[in-house]
């Protein structure tokens, strides 16, 4: 990449403020992109974020219990050795505090928040052909403009309410764990009603138990966990994820997920049950995500799967003290790891507490909610101070969506995308040149340890632009029949495993009445796909239209 390329002042002769790089979103994505595209390429940028601080998606889900269930020493921005040994976790999963205070460190030490407009939420974004700019304009009337269009908005940024009917008129209080109040919930004394058991739900039940007077949990579909194990990190742990830098780095790169561990290259079926069964011990004791990383045909076997599945199912019935209880909670529809899988810290034993109680809300609806709390179908009123939906995300499309994004020819991308999402590389859209998509559908993203996946992206799009204006390019974007080829490919990739099984998964749009069913993310491997487009790029951007 070349060190600089000469940096445009921003001009404001038309009241539009002008520049070269408009990037949507402050988490992850948009702070690293800006160090690139600034620092690196030298032009002129201008990050939009809609929040007051920088963060993401740490900034919005501050519900309790929210943690990473990605390891703390891959949980980070890898790119540079210095920033990656001066930063020390406290955990093996770092706490949604910890989490900002490290974003917030990361953008004062590269001083980025002086080109980040805060409290800034993008309305609309439109190409415009003639001057082959992006105008983008902002809830507060601001217009700006731009060469190049980067949307940093986040895979699960859109909180997904259902639309139960009553709930306008509960007397209490409701609340989405992705849009939680800054200044916490209180549950001293109250009866809450969660309604979820995603990984969202599955960390905050523990924690809402603990304090609250009662919590009932509403569950639509049983989920498995496995223990996140999470504690302190030691100073020889910290040392040796310092020393180990480089082979840390080349774990996450060369592995399908992007997680610092390898995954076992030993199937289901080479060893004995008795042997089986004592390294799903072994892996459940270790604890985290790794637990799916102990055969390597689990998600692509029914029956390695079944054997994992079971397992779990095993351990729910073993932990969980009411036989009935545990019986809803180990009626799990779909295998092991189809669905996003979460960890957890004390999750089933919350069952255990005399002030938890489980309502299978698949068998017995809320049918609606009263000034007073959640109607069943069988009649029960559950009597509620507090709802807190844990009900996910309008996911991967739906940020991007509400941007009100049009490309060429006053293309709505909402148009473009009416069957669902359809990009090249999840990184660009047919109709709308030069503006790129980081961790969009198509790309492995959300299968994927985010920061590894946002690395790739950023830095591939920044080498990207470097190449336009080395070659003096003005515009670029995909050919529709590589579109049409890769949107094949990720659904070739997806059927290749067990991952379209779970049929209510937010891969799949599923969880969103009226979504188009489509498998989002590319789940070929982040390794694969990283050569891919490495390949792309090295064979002059092939399957792209580059055009003067
Ligand atoms: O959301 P989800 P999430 N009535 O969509 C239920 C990431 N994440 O926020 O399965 C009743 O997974 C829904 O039921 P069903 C991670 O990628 C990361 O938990 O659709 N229930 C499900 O139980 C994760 O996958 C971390 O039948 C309704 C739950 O709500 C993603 O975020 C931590 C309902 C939603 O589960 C999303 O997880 C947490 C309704 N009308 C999350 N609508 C870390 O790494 C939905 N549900 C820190």
């Amino acid at each position: 990449m070349p060190d600089t390329i000469t940096r445009e002042a921003p001009r404001q002769a038309t009241g539009t403020a002008e520049f070269d790089a408009i990037v949507i979103g402050a988490g992850f994505s948009g702070l690293y992109q800006l160090h690139l595209l600034r620092d690196r390429l030298g032009l002129s940028v201008r990050v939009l974020e809609q929040a007051d601080g920088v963060g993401g998606t740490w900034y919005w889900n501050r519900y309790p219990g929210a943690r990473c269930d990605s390891e703390s020493h891959s949980y980070c921005f890898s790119f540079s050795e210095d920033l990656y040994k001066e930063w020390e976790w406290t955990e093996r999963y770092p706490e949604q505090p910890e989490i900002m205070r490290y974003l917030n460190w990361v953008a004062d030490k590269l001083d980025l928040k002086r080109d980040i407009g805060f409290n800034t939420r993008v309305t609309a974004c439109r190409y415009d052909a003639v001057a082959n700019r992006w105008q983008v304009t902002t809830e507060g009337g601001e217009t700006l403009a731009a060469t190049y269009l980067i949307t940093a908005v986040g895979c699960l940024s859109t909180a997904n309410v259902p639309k139960i009917p009553g709930l306008e008129s509960f007397q209490g209080h409701w609340y989405h764990t992705g849009q939680w109040p800054h200044e916490g919930v209180d549950f001293s004394g109250l009866r809450v009603g969660q309604i979820g058991t995603g990984s969202t739900g599955i960390q905050a039940v523990p924690v809402i138990a603990a304090q609250a007077k009662h919590l009932t949990v509403f569950q639509r579909t049983a989920n498995y966990s496995v223990p996140a194990r999470n504690g302190p990190l030691s100073d020889d742990f910290k040392a040796w994820t310092k020393e180990n830098y480089r082979t840390i780095r080349e774990v996450m790169h060369s592995t399908p997920n992007g997680h610092p561990f390898v995954i076992s290259d030993r199937s289901c079926w080479d060893v004995s049950a008795e042997e089986r069964r004592t390294l799903y011990e072994a892996a459940w004791e270790k604890g985290g995500l790794q637990f799916r990383a102990t055969f390597r045909d689990l998600l692509i076997d029914k029956e390695a799967n079944d054997t994992a599945a079971e397992f779990l199912r095993a351990k729910i019935r073993e932990i969980v003290k009411d036989p009935e209880t545990a019986a809803k909670l180990a009626d799990i529809d779909h295998p092991y790891a189809a669905k996003r899988p979460p960890i957890d810290t004390e999750y089933f034993e919350a069952y255990n507490r005399d002030n938890v109680s489980l309502v299978d809300v698949r068998s017995n609806p809320i049918e609606r909610i009263t000034p007073k709390g959640a109607q069943l179908r069988d009649g029960t009123e559950v009597e509620l101070d507090i709802i807190v939906f844990a009900t996910g995300f309008d996911a991967m499309t739906g940020p991007l969506l509400r941007l009100g994004i049009t490309g060429r020819d006053g293309l709505p991308l909402s148009e473009a995308w009416a069957a669902g999402p359809r990009t090249y590389l999840g990184l660009q859209v047919a109709g709308f040149p030069n503006m790129f998509t980081i961790t969009g559908p198509g790309s492995p993203s959300v299968l994927c340890n985010m920061p590894i996946a946002i690395e790739q992206h950023a830095e591939w799009i920044a080498d990207c632009i470097a190449h336009l204006r080395a070659k003096g390019i003005a515009r670029l974007e995909p050919a529709p029949e590589a579109v049409d080829r890769w949107v094949e490919h990720v659904n070739e990739a997806a059927h290749a495993t067990l991952l379209p099984q779970a049929g209510h998964s937010w891969y799949l749009g599923a969880n969103v009445p009226g979504k188009p069913r489509v498998f989002m993310p590319y789940a070929g491997g982040m390794a694969r796909y990283r050569q891919i487009c490495a390949d792309v790029a090295a064979k002059g951007y092939e399957g792209f239209v580059l055009s003067d």
